[in-house]
């Protein structure tokens, strides 16, 4: 791959689905601060039940992290540091849910979001390689930290009541965590395309990868159309 990794490569290919995750019109209306508070508080029940079925997820990489080697690059710190945050979501969303009154337990997966978690069961599968999972974790991780450090940013209209549901992805420590991430899948698709060279399997592998990194921008592309209720 060329300077910057595979993965950069491939975002570059794949850019204007990458936009469209990363540039939202639900992000960007929380950007200008003309969101649709009907609209956000679909969003949070409906992540609430996804980020549930993402720890399922989280195990199954931390496992395949483990079974892989002898783990001297410490993958298994950086996704277990991961499944921590990911214990504090949970804790988050429910403390959030109660202040905007959004009932928990009676929401319901609407079908983008059941049709998303099937994605990820599906590669919870040992089957399923290392490599095409810790991409795929990290392009889940990175969606929501790319999307709500825009919101962040200088001369942005985030309303104040939002501007700490943008700080739990956008905050600089979660930039730090999905860069750990982004280096062990750069790594293992860099392993993967020597692979190639030398005439062992890293064909498959890094086309799977490829191809599950764009389904993950679909879906979250989707996702966001069903908290704005275009889906
Ligand atoms: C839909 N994608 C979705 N929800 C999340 N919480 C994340 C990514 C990031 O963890």
């Amino acid at each position: 791959a060329g300077k910057g990794g595979v993965i950069d490569t491939w975002l570059r290919k794949h850019r204007l689905i990458y936009i469209g995750a990363t540039r939202h019109p639900f992000i960007l209306a929380i950007r200008d601060g003309t969101v649709n508070y009907s609209s956000f508080k679909k969003w949070l029940g409906q992540d609430y039940i996804f980020v549930r079925e993402f720890v399922a997820f989280a195990a199954s990489v931390l496992i395949k992290a483990w079974k892989e080697s002898d783990d001297s690059e410490g993958d298994t710190e950086v996704i277990l540091g991961g499944m921590a945050g990911l214990h504090d979501e949970i804790a988050w969303f429910k403390k959030e849910a109660s202040k905007w009154g959004v009932e928990l337990s009676e929401t319901v997966p609407q079908k983008a979001n059941q049709l998303y978690c099937r994605f990820l069961e599906s590669l919870m599968s040992p089957e399923v390689d290392y490599t095409v999972a810790i991409t795929v974790f990290w392009a889940i991780e990175a969606v929501y930290q790319e999307s709500f450090a825009h919101c962040l940013e200088p001369d942005t209209n985030t309303p104040p009541e939002l501007q700490e549901v943008c700080q739990r992805w956008g905050n600089d420590g979660f930039g730090q965590y999905c860069h750990s991430l982004k280096k062990i899948a750069n790594r293992l698709l860099e392993k993967a395309s020597d692979d190639l060279i030398v005439g062992k399997a890293g064909d498959d592998v890094l086309k799977k990868a490829e191809v599950e990194l764009i389904r993950v921008l679909e879906h979250e592309v989707e996702f966001w159309n069903m908290s704005r209720g275009t889906a």
